[in-house]
């Protein structure tokens, strides 16, 4: 998985040519090959902007030996062919995949992937919806040499007792051999070291290790202050190092008081930002640069925190978040999933996955505080409420050192308001009814209390309004830039001066691209209640929101 730092240094990898080779396998497609970067989506490349379908891309490499495919996100089925046999499948493209190869002629290989974004009955977290499914390969591809054995899911949890900072970590070694193997690994994590010495691999089988490492003189990680340390373990065979895993981590911990989230036991005043990994030019494949501008943009506004709406997100920019000093809210992949939708026997192993690879490969980004899932799904009926516990209760298992949410409607009805950690209500007063916001904010946490969440934390996970850009009027009608600014100052004031509530997640960071289906309420077929457009354009609610969070 491509970082912002080598997470391997004894591990080798293969080179692959940056271009790789597009071919359309359905109807409205181009009916010849075209080149293309990876990562991109098919949106972006000149007459398929509203192609739905599968596309092949293709790949050759020289390389040979135990092989590992590693494949940061495919939008949003995948089938995976080294030289035409099939070696993985996955569904869902806000998560990677890997796939092992062993026994490979060394010699030149084609690596195809198909991705495919059609809708259909198999896919129940990929639906018509306000934002757009793209498709094609939108994260890094990695090829990696690997050995009899070889190392995975290095975990590391920071917690503080009696003063005394630890850092669990936790790794596994897993066996590509036929034959046991006396293996050990060195573990490092900040300046602390432990070794697990000489310990039998049985042949094919996986051993996780796990150690609770003290920590000496630590610089705690804080949107304010973003301290990040390595971690590293490194797996040797027989006294020789073969296969190692490196990454980031911060001392924190998130603990919940009352109303309050502390972190580090200082409360949160979360000024944040749903953002869509969309961008006008690169759709979801959004490159590294404009994730930074993007990071520099709500910096610049004076935000402290960022929600991954409505899926987990790149982990390139989750370590961007580390650095610049961002809260995450990251969420599995689900928006407005009606009781029918919900109850698809697909849902439940859809969403597992999608949790389960979420938490497994971004719960080391300290900058992440929360796991949200469900966003505006069916939570007034039973058979709804059932999958909130499920997926909340999943999300708290997976890990125990984070508090689990979900977003919901913005209606009164919600029978989840109790097992959610934190209670999280998108509100849109202003936009879709005339309510003062300091009212309905009020009255909306007034009927959730009196409904089970009372005494709990309450987070504003959505609130805003909509401009077309560049469209102003001294009148400020709908859909004025005016307009929005003024919305999007009142809602601000009214939820960072109400004592009640922990913070906000402003709808949204940037227009976005919707699904046709959508065009109704959504001029230009965009999500246009960003403060800036979908080419990151500020409009008036942009100064109007750093004016705000300047005040709180
Ligand atoms: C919801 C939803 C968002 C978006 C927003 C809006 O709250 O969670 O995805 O659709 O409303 O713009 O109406």
């Amino acid at each position: 998985m491509q970082r912002l730092f080598p997470v391997h240094h004894l591990r080798r990898g293969v080179r692959l040519s940056p271009l790789w080779s597009l071919t359309t396998l359905d109807a409205g497609g181009l009916g010849r090959p075209v080149k293309a970067a990876v990562p991109c989506v098919w949106e972006s490349i000149p007459g398929l902007k509203c192609y739905k379908g599968r596309v092949a891309y293709e790949n050759t490499f020289e390389g040979g030996g135990t092989l590992r495919f590693v494949f940061g996100g495919v939008a949003f089925r995948a089938k995976v062919y080294l030289d035409g046999e099939l070696i993985a499948e996955h569904y869902g493209a806000f998560t990677a995949f890997d796939a092992i190869a062993e026994r490979v002629p060394h010699g030149m290989h084609t690596l195809r992937i198909e991705a495919d974004n059609r809708y259909g009955e198999d896919s129940a977290l990929h639906v018509e919806n306000d934002y757009y499914s793209f498709g094609g390969v939108s994260r890094p591809v990695d090829v990696q040499q690997i050995e009899s054995a070889y190392l995975t899911d290095l975990f590391i949890r920071t917690s503080c007792e009696d003063g005394q900072w630890m850092a669990d970590v936790q790794v596994t070694a897993v066996s590509l051999s036929d034959e046991d193997q006396t293996a050990s690994v060195f573990v490092s994590a900040a300046s602390s070291e432990h070794i697990f010495r000489s310990f039998c691999l049985p042949a094919r089988e996986s051993v996780t290790l796990r150690a609770s490492m003290p920590a000496q003189d630590v610089k705690l990680w804080s949107a304010e202050e973003p301290n990040l340390y390595d971690a590293s373990a490194v797996l040797y065979l027989d006294g020789r190092p073969v296969d190692d895993l490196c990454d980031r981590f911060g001392y924190r911990e998130v603990k919940l008081e009352g109303r309050k989230i502390l972190l580090n036991g200082k409360p949160l005043v979360i000024k944040g930002f749903n953002r869509h990994e969309a961008y006008a030019e690169f759709g979801s494949a959004v490159p590294l640069e404009a994730m930074i501008r993007d990071i520099q943009l709500l910096k610049d506004m004076g935000a402290n925190a960022v929600r991954t709406c409505h899926y987990p997100n790149d982990p390139r920019f989750l370590d961007l978040c580390d650095e610049f000093g961002l809260l995450v809210w990251e969420e599995t992949h689900a928006r407005a999933l009606n009781e029918h939708q919900l109850l698809s026997p697909h849902f439940r192993p859809q969403t597992e996955l999608c949790a389960r690879e979420m938490i497994a490969q971004h719960g080391n980004h300290p900058s992440i505080f929360i796991w949200g899932c469900l966003n505006e799904c069916e939570d007034t009926t039973e058979a709804g409420a059932r999958e909130f516990r499920w997926n909340l209760d999943l999300l708290r298992t997976l890990d125990p050192s984070r508090p689990a949410t979900a977003a919901l409607l913005d209606r009164k009805g919600s029978l989840v308001c109790g097992d959610m950690d934190v209670l999280s209500l998108n509100l849109y007063p202003l936009w879709y009814h005339p309510t003062d916001p300091a009212d309905h904010v009020k009255n909306m946490i007034a009927w959730s209390d009196a409904h089970g969440a009372a005494g709990k934390p309450v987070i504003i996970s959505e609130i805003g309004a909509g401009a077309v850009y560049g469209y102003h009027d001294p009148g400020a009608m709908k859909w004025t830039e005016e307009r929005q600014a003024e919305i999007v100052t009142r809602q601000i004031d009214a939820v960072l001066s109400s004592e009640d509530c922990c913070g906000i997640f402003l709808w949204q960071f940037a227009d976005c691209r919707v699904d046709e289906s959508w065009f109704e309420k959504r001029p230009k077929s965009s999500n246009n209640k960003g403060v800036v457009d979908e080419y990151r354009r500020p409009k008036l609610a942009y100064t109007a929101v750093k004016e705000c969070f300047a005040r709180y």
